[in-house]
C-alpha cells in the first residue's frame, strides 16, 4: 500500500491504493509510518519525497472501513490517537526535509498531511478539500493548527466550514503550499528538489526545520537563544567546515550530511 525506494539519499514514499484515491486504511497507515520511522533511523536517508500513485494524492480516511450501519458509533479519537497523530508527529519531528508532491486531489486528512510536510508542490490540476465538514467531523492531522498559521483564521475557517475545494494555484498564492506546477512537470520538479535537499548539509537543514517550527510557540527572546544553541551545533558539523572551505576555494561543496 506504500511503495518505498531509496535513491541517492532520497527516500521516496508513494501512497499506493490508487483505486481508492489512496485513502488511508490501517495497512497503509502502518506502511507509511514504517517509511517515516526508517527516515528517522537510517543515516543514509537525507530527504523524503511523499507522493501518491494514480490520479489522487489521498482522499483521507478510508470511509469504506467506517460504514456506521455495520459498526455503530465508533471511537474516532482512538483512530486518531493510534494512526494519525503518530504519523503527524513523525513528519514534524523528522530533522530532515520532507518534500510533498501532490499529484491530484488531497481531501480530509490527505490535505492536512500535505500541509504538514516541509515543502509542498502541487500539480495545477490538484485540489485541496477540508472534507471533514461534509461528514460532521472536525479537521484533524494538524489541520486546525496548520491552516490558521499558514493562511490566517478567515481563510482557515472558510475552508474548514464550507469544505469547498481549493485549487493548487490559489493554495500557492495563499501560502498554503510552496508552488503549483504543470501536471507534466510535477514529478521532475519534486524529484530535483528532493535530490538537491538530499545533497545538502542535512544537520543544518534539520535544525533549520526545527527552529522555524519552534517559532510557533517561542517568544522572540527564546527564539534568539534557540538560534544561538543550534548555530553552535551547526558550526561544529563537518558540513559547515566543508561549506566554508568550498566557498574559499571557489568550488562546489560536497556535503556529507554530518
Ligand atoms: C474512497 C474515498 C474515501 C473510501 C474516494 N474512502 N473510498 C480520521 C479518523 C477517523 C475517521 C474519519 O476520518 C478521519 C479523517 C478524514 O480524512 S475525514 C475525510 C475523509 N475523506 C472524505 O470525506 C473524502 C471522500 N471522497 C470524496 O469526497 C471524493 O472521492 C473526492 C472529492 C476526494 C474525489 O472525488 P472524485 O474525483 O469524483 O472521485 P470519486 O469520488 O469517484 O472516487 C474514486 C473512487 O475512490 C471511488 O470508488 P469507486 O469504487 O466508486 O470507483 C470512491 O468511492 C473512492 N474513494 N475517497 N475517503
Amino acid at each position: 500500500t506504500v511503495l518505498s525506494a531509496l535513491e541517492a539519499g532520497v527516500l521516496r514514499l508513494t501512497l499506493n491504493r490508487p483505486d481508492k484515491l489512496n485513502a488511508f486504511n490501517e495497512e497503509m497507515h502502518l506502511a507509511l509510518r514504517a517509511g517515516f520511522e526508517r527516515a528517522h533511523s537510517d543515516d543514509t536517508v537525507r530527504a523524503v519525497l511523499l507522493t501518491g500513485a494514480g490520479r489522487g494524492f489521498s482522499a483521507g480516511q478510508d470511509l469504506g472501513d467506517r460504514d456506521p450501519r455495520n459498526h455503530g458509533a465508533p471511537d474516532l479519537g482512538h483512530t486518531i490517537e493510534t494512526f494519525y497523530n503518530p504519523l503527524l508527529r513523525l513528519i514534524r519531528s523528522l530533522e530532515k526535509p520532507i518534500v510533498c508532491a501532490v499529484n491530484g486531489v488531497a481531501a480530509g486528512a490527505g490535505a492536512n498531511i500535505a500541509f504538514a510536510c516541509d515543502i509542498t508542490i502541487a500539480a495545477r490540476s490538484a485540489r485541496f478539500i477540508q472534507a471533514f465538514a461534509k461528514i460532521g467531523l472536525v479537521p484533524d492531522s494538524g489541520g486546525t493548527w496548520s491552516l490558521p498559521r499558514l493562511i490566517g483564521e478567515a481563510r482557515a475557517k472558510a475552508l474548514a466550514l464550507t469544505a469547498e475545494p481549493l485549487d493548487a494555484e490559489t493554495a500557492a498564492n495563499w501560502g498554503l503550499i510552496w508552488r503549483a506546477v504543470n501536471d507534466a512537470a510535477l514529478m521532475d520538479e519534486a524529484c530535483a528538489l528532493a535530490a538537491r535537499l538530499a545533497a545538502g548539509p542535512t544537520k543544518g537543514l534539520g535544525m533549520t526545520k526545527r527552529a522555524i517550527q519552534a517559532a510557533a510557540v517561542n517568544s522572540f527572546d527564546e527564539q534568539l537563544e534557540l538560534e544561538r544553541d543550534l548555530q553552535r551545533q551547526a558550526g561544529r558539523s563537518g558540513d559547515y567546515a566543508e561549506g566554508v572551505t568550498a566557498f574559499l576555494d571557489k568550488r562546489k561543496p560536497e556535503f556529507k550530511g554530518r
